[in-house]
């Protein structure tokens, strides 16, 4: 039976200035949710934003009081071991709030997988892979500190690919600091751009025209949510991969865009998505109209990127790897054993649930105060 629920706000700085379109983060905010039981299981989920209410509709605080206020009574004393019937129970009496959803759907999987003695990712399919390819985002806004940092990360063989956050300044500013970037680092190195909603359909047109012609791999986001018979007019004209990334909150969104053609490649989030089964019909919408994978992120902590990978590990195809670095991105980490990073990978423990240990003493010490 479900004893407790209980959301915890973390503020973490990052390791440098990181410049979207939308917002420069320069700390990171975890909310952490846990589940405990009346029998002794504690499970953990994440609902991580960026920069508040910039990128997405769920501030950390809302997520917070919303979940006190409205969802976790429909949970309270109920049995966590019928995780469909919860969730199903979430969709009927809560609208929206599609972060909050995620968290506790995972930390719910995470009791169950535990119960169970197997690995987040056999409830979610059964895994194929022991890890995902993982990128790094050059963000801090200049353009050789990002070629000096791309540099580091290959000679350390954490990451072989790359993204570029641009739109923030003029196109043909933005175009010339991709280039050199893409110069720089040579044609075995993959390059991708995500622009964050920041271009009209023809600033689009004329930018993207220059990126393919300079071997540059994908294209994400480049207009507003909203306009996706813009972005399947430039999925048609341009070969390079147009990807999805904020037109995508949910299955029915995934749908449309499949619908309309207006995506080469999904960018698949759990939060984004409304959690991880939710996440995992993205991944179904998209092998049936054959439109590649990524697997995303919203810059969570450990817990939030653990629960990603538990999916992504189980999807046929992974063709465009992921960008689950969010841990990396921050100044210190909540847990006791580190997430192995090598060869360019994350690795998935085999142990049961999200398989995570978390350090509950820095937990305590670096939350605020309730
Ligand atoms: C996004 O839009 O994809 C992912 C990596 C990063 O740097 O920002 C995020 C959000
Ligand atoms: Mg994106």
């Amino acid at each position: 039976m479900i004893k407790a629920i209980e959301t915890i706000l973390i503020d973490i700085p990052t390791i440098r200035p990181h410049k979207l379109s939308v917002a420069t983060m320069s700390t990171q905010t975890l909310v952490l949710v846990q589940i405990q039981t009346d029998d002794g299981y504690s499970g953990w989920g994440e609902a991580t934003t960026i920069g508040g209410l910039k990128y997405g509709d769920e501030s950390p605080e809302s997520v917070a009081v919303n979940i006190r206020q409205h969802i976790a009574p429909l949970l309270l004393q109920q049995d966590e071991r019928q995780v469909g019937a919860l969730m199903y129970r979430l969709r009927k009496n809560i609208r929206g709030n599609r972060f909050a959803k995620c968290a506790l759907e995972t930390a719910l999987l995470d009791i169950q997988a535990q119960r169970l003695s197997v690995p987040m990712s056999e409830l979610l399919g059964g895994r194929l892979r022991d890890s995902v390819p993982v990128l790094w985002t050059l963000a801090s806004g200049d353009t050789v500190k990002d070629i000096d940092e791309a540099q580091m990360m290959l000679d350390l063989r954490r990451h072989n690919s790359f993204k570029l956050k641009i739109g923030l300044n003029s196109i043909q500013h933005d175009v010339n600091h991709v280039l050199a970037i893409k110069k720089a680092l040579g044609a075995d190195v993959s390059i991708r751009v995500d622009v964050n909603q920041a271009w009209s359909e023809l600033q689009a047109t004329t930018a993207i025209q220059q990126l393919q012609d300079g071997g540059i791999d994908l294209i994400e986001q480049p207009l507003k949510a909203e306009n996706r018979a813009g972005m399947a007019r430039l999925a048609q004209r341009f070969s390079v991969a147009i990807m999805a990334d904020e037109t995508l909150n949910g299955p029915q969104d995934a749908w449309e865009v499949a619908r309309l053609n207006a995506a080469d490649v999904f960018a698949v989030k759990i939060a984004q998505s409304g959690g991880l089964t939710q996440a995992k019909e993205l991944g179904t919408i998209a092998r049936l109209a054959g439109i590649s994978l990524y697997g995303g992120t919203m810059l969570e902590g450990a817990v939030g990127t653990m629960a990603s990978a538990q999916l992504f590990a189980t999807f046929d195809e992974l063709e465009f790897g992921t960008e689950l670095f969010g841990p990396l991105l921050l100044k210190q980490d909540i847990l006791a054993e580190p997430l192995q990073y090598r060869d360019f990978a994350l690795q998935l423990p085999t142990t049961p649930g999200l398989g995570l240990a978390l350090d509950l003493d820095k937990i305590a010490a670096w939350r605020r105060p309730a």
